[in-house]
């Protein structure tokens, strides 16, 4: 028997992407978090209270790196729980190298894993925004919008809690759809 955690949202992306920090901000769980990779080391599911008395749960999915398809940092342990989650968030940092080739890291190992987890609903944050200025923002989005072949996507910050609602709204309307 194997336990996996039921979830309706679960957080996708590299260690130190900032899932644990989202999760802390937008439910009432309290993860560990560190600038360090691997500091989640079990899914942690949490609650996000949405609007008027409604709510979804969202679970805290260890880091997934390149070769995890292959059992590499956990993987296998780790892709496992993201098979019951009805949406996929994908985190992704704005201080990423490569923010187009990390998502798309992401989902070739999603897809050696399990191809049918690419048909899940997915949606895109680009965490940390609070670096990055209007201008640069801007730039981004140029690119995005090809590299994300119509992906919704959206900028965030956890710690600047930017674009939090508007992220909880898109989630619940993925969901209820
Ligand atoms: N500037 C900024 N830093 C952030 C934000 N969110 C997270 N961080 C930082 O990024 C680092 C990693 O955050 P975590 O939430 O632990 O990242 P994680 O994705 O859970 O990492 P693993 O558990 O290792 O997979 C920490 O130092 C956080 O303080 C944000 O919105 N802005
Ligand atoms: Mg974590």
């Amino acid at each position: 028997m194997e336990l996996k955690i039921l979830a309706d949202v679960g957080l996708v992306g590299f260690p130190n992407a900032g899932k644990s920090t989202l999760l802390s901000v937008i439910t009432s769980a309290k993860p560990k978090i560190a600038d360090y990779e691997f500091t989640t080391l079990k899914p942690n599911p949490g609650i996000v209270e949405y609007r008027d008395f409604q709510s979804f749960v969202m679970a805290d999915i260890p880091g997934i790196i390149e070769g995890a398809a292959e059992g590499k940092g956990l993987g296998h342990y780790f892709l496992r729980h993201i098979e019951r989650n009805a949406t996929l968030l994908f985190l992704i940092p704005a201080d990423s190298k490569d923010i187009s080739q990390e998502y798309a890291i992401l989902l070739d190992e999603l897809r050696r894993y399990n191809p049918e987890l690419l048909h899940k609903e997915r949606l895109i944050a680009i965490s940390k925004c609070d670096m990055l200025d209007d201008e640069l923002m801007d730039e981004m989005k140029k690119e995005l919008d090809v590299d994300f072949k119509g992906t919704s996507y959206m900028f965030i910050s956890s710690v600047a809690q930017m674009g939090i609602m508007e992220l909880k709204d898109k989630l619940w309307q993925m969901l209820n759809d």
